[in-house]
This record gives C-alpha cells, structure tokens and sequence, in this order.
C-alpha cells in the first residue's frame, strides 16, 4: 500500500471500526517451450506486461535458460486477464506458449 492509501484505510477503519483488508496478489509466470519464437515471448512482455524493450528481452532470456521467470504481481482479475490474453495471442499465432499464475 502507498503512503496514502495507508492513511485512507487507517481514517476508513478509525471511523467504522472495520478493518480494511488490501487484495492477494498473484506472481504470472511464463513457461519456456521449444516452438515459441524469442521474438513473439517479446513482444508479449512489451504488449501484455508494459516492460521496456531491453527488460523484455532479458525475462525471456531468463525464461529461455531456467525454464520459469516472473512477468509481474497483480490482483487476481487483473492476473487472470493477462494468462488468457497470453493465450489467445499465443494462440493466434499457433505458439504452445504457457503463463501461469500463484498466489503469493
Ligand atoms: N525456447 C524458445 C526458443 O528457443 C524461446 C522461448 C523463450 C519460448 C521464453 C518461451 O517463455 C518462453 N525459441
């Protein structure tokens, strides 16, 4: 939480005695393949994630040699919006191409 939404919750739980919970989080992943082009997992994490060109290339090089690397940590509607557009492009293009995503 910022410093502001700090101080919303605490005026918000002062004034009705409730406590203000903030949302899970989720960690979405992407999987490395043997068909997916280098090219296309770029332009995914510059379309889908908002990462600058030269982070881009580096998380899919990371996804290349481990296997596994992280794109982002978001609520749980927004993380689930962002595996199934990973899939429905991937899938445009006929790529296997898997994103997943975990509670943190
Ligand atoms: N391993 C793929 C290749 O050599 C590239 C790749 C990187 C695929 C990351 C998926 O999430 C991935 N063409």
């Amino acid at each position: 939480m910022s410093d502001n939404e700090l101080k919303s919750a605490e005026h918000r739980e002062a004034k009705t005695g409730e406590e203000v919970k903030s949302p899970s989080l989720y960690k979405v992943f992407l999987l490395n393949d043997d068909y997916t082009t280098m090219d296309f997992v770029v332009q995914v994490l510059e379309e889908v994630f908002h990462k600058p060109p030269a982070e881009a290339t580096q998380i899919m090089l990371h996804v290349h040699k481990k296997g596994v690397g992280l794109c982002g940590v978001y609520t749980r509607d927004i993380a689930e919006t962002k595996v199934a557009t990973v899939h429905e492009l991937a899938r445009t293009r006929d790529f296997p191409l898997k994103c997943v995503m975990e509670k943190e």
